[in-house]
């Protein structure tokens, strides 16, 4: 097998730490235990092989051989492909791991972004922008909510890379303190962050980050 290279920032402000989306790849690789290295792109100097690499200019990236894979959905598609530890191998456990991806990406991620930038600013809550997107939110926080009182993990009574996924989307709206309603998420999150591929992925970025700091 060819190396994986992940690709993530050199550095970022303290306030992203713990949640820059490389974090969600090193956590796929070292549930998998497949074997990579982390290179760095300049935070700062973004040039046009960053842009030929990721179009948007952000992290992660991946590099598997000669594929270069953006968005952090697809790069955990793509491993889940190379160990049943991220996917099950019948058709329709993966046809529920690919649903669940996507709903973490497009149903609950659609709300959650709008709503951690809303908290993230400080705007106002009482604004009418800001009390629609609190609904919408909450409209999705319901219904996860309704699933998770009933299973541990999304798919197959094991975790997956859709748990993976869904585990860091709701992480987001944990930072900002908007699972505090929801218990059955809240511990579906701490279920999932305990698990020791995470931690890793979490102490490894963190490093990461802190040593460009010291450099
Ligand atoms: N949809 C992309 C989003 C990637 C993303 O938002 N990356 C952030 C870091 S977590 C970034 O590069 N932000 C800097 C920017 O957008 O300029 C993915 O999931 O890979």
């Amino acid at each position: 097998m060819s190396d994986l290279i992940l690709t993530t920032y050199d550095w970022v402000p303290e306030a992203p730490r713990g949640m820059v989306r490389d974090l969600r790849v090193r956590w796929a690789l070292e549930e998998a235990a497949l074997p990579y290295r982390v290179e760095s792109t300049p935070f700062r100097d973004r040039g046009p092989d960053h842009f030929a690499a990721q179009p948007f200019g952000q992290v992660p990236w991946l590099t598997d051989g000669d594929i270069v894979i953006f968005e952090s959905g697809a790069i955990l598609l793509h491993l889940a492909e190379k160990s049943s530890a991220l996917m099950p191998t019948d058709p329709r456990g993966r046809a529920e791991v690919l649903e669940w991806v996507i709903a973490a990406l497009n149903s609950v991620d659609l709300p959650s972004q709008p709503w951690a930038l809303f908290r993230f600013m400080g705007f106002p809550r009482t604004s009418p922008e800001a009390e629609f997107v609190e609904t919408f939110m909450k409209l999705r926080l319901d219904r996860m909510e309704a699933v998770l009182a009933k299973r541990d993990w999304l798919v197959a009574d094991r975790f997956t890379v859709a748990d993976l996924l869904m585990a860091d989307v709701l992480r987001q709206v944990n930072k900002f303190d908007g699972l505090a309603a929801y218990p059955a998420c809240h511990a579906f999150v701490a279920r999932a962050t305990s698990r020791p591929a995470f931690k890793k992925a979490y102490a490894d970025q963190m490093a990461h980050f802190a040593a460009a700091d010291a450099a």
